[in-house]
């Protein structure tokens, strides 16, 4: 069966000035699979990231929504398993906001498990030869604001909610930062996508 697949990217944060996730998910087809795929850039701040993707899901009704955030210092693809209720944040977001010990949604459960196939995405990716695993900790900065936001608003419906970590952009000759080239994490996004 098509399904409708909204994909979202985040813009650069912190020092960064490209977020390897819009670089990736920017270049996806529009079709994947039999999939029709839409993309969606958002900004990298607490409650505004999940607002946008709900503004647009609202519009397009997809059957599942797959964030990807940059994880710093990760060297594989790595879909998420779980998003829990805390906001803590080691560096402000681009509104210039830091919270420190919040829910996300005040009275929300703890934790919630995604609700994409994740670990037929890691079988799948892997079978293409590229790094990838499962993840166990969305951290408690935007991306797991937004995983665990949207987690909850679509919880006992029928959309799926998942979130993947992606490494940093390799750049040519820099072996002290890990990254993945960005035609590989296309690729496995493209994967990821065709699986669900
Ligand atoms: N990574 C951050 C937020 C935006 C992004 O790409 C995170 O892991 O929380």
């Amino acid at each position: 069966m098509r399904k409708k697949i909204l994909i979202t990217g985040f813009e650069p944060f912190g020092q960064d000035t490209v977020n390897a996730s819009w670089e990736a998910v920017s270049r996806l087809e529009d079709r994947i699979g039999g999939n029709e795929v839409t993309k969606l850039l958002i900004p990298t701040v607490f409650g505004t990231a999940a607002e946008k993707v709900l503004e647009a899901a609202r519009e397009l009704q997809p059957d599942a929504i797959v964030c990807v955030g940059q994880a710093g210092g990760r060297t594989m693809v790595t879909p998420e398993v779980v998003a829990i209720n805390l906001r803590d944040a080691s560096i402000e977001d681009n509104a210039g906001r830091k919270p420190w010990d919040e829910p996300v949604a005040p009275g929300g459960p703890a934790a919630y498990f995604a609700s994409i196939p994740v670990r037929k995405i890691v079988d799948e990716v892997k079978k293409a030869g590229i790094s990838c695993g499962l993840s166990y900790s969305a951290g408690a900065y935007v991306c797991n604001d937004l995983f665990y936001a949207l987690r909850h608003h679509y919880e006992g419906s029928g959309t799926g909610v998942g979130f993947i970590h992606v490494p940093c952009l390799a750049e040519p000759g820099d072996d002290k930062r890990p990254g993945m080239p960005l035609e590989t994490i296309v690729h496995a996004l493209s994967l990821a996508v065709e699986t669900l």
